[in-house]
């Protein structure tokens, strides 16, 4: 997996809109403002890949990224109150009828915010992936903003509160500090082998 060659490929504002898989997928979910967009950008080393805002809600559609081996997929957030109903309502469709397809899922990226207990949201979002029995990790983000004890300390309380098994790889990143790359790119590659 060659992480220095990407192409943005397409956006889709209804799950119906989506082509049929035909590479292995490494989807990005998470909350809004989480920093899925961020991410992608620092995972690849490339600034304005992925459109990414300080106001949360600002992947509002189904983004597809092209590589050499795999297809990468930012999705909208979830969680973002200050948007309409309707909104909410669309971007619930997108995650939804994404995860709904049968598509080939790689590996799904679940996002988590280092600073804080995973939401009622993030719990739901894991919950789901462990039924479904697709394959995921967790990233932990925004590392920068606690020290390494603390990040280590809130790793170990995010897999208590999230019930994870040893099994589930936990990835500590930031996209300001440009850690964590190395770990997240051995387990994309690992996943798509
Ligand atoms: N300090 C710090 N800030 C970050 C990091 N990652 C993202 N951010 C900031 O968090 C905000 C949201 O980042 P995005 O990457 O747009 O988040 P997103 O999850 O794609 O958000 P939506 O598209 O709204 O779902 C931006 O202001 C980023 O600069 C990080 O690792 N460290
Ligand atoms: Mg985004």
């Amino acid at each position: 997996m060659n992480f220095n060659k990407v192409e943005f490929e397409r956006s889709f504002g209804t799950s119906a809109q989506l082509p049929a898989s035909t590479l292995p997928e490494i989807a990005f979910a998470g909350r809004s403002n989480v920093g899925k967009s961020s991410l992608l950008n620092t995972l690849f080393n490339r600034k304005g890949l992925a459109k990414v805002s300080q106001t949360p809600g600002k992947t509002a559609t189904i983004n597809f990224f092209l590589t050499d081996k795999a297809r990468f997929v930012d999705l909208p957030g979830y969680g973002y109150a200050k948007v309409s109903k309707s909104e909410r309502m669309r971007w619930a469709e997108l995650i939804e009828g994404y995860f709904n397809q049968d598509r080939n899922f790689a590996l799904v990226c679940s996002l988590v915010d280092i600073r804080h207990p995973a939401s009622a949201l993030d719990e739901n979002m894991v919950s789901f992936l462990r039924e479904a029995e697709l394959p995921f990790l967790i990233v932990l983000t925004k590392g920068d903003k606690l020290s390494k004890g603390k990040c280590l300390q809130q790793r170990a309380a995010i897999k208590r509160q999230l019930e994870l098994g040893d099994d589930v790889p936990m990835v500590i990143t930031s996209s300001l500090k440009k850690s964590g790359m190395d770990d997240l790119r051995r387990e994309i590659a690992k996943s798509i082998q």
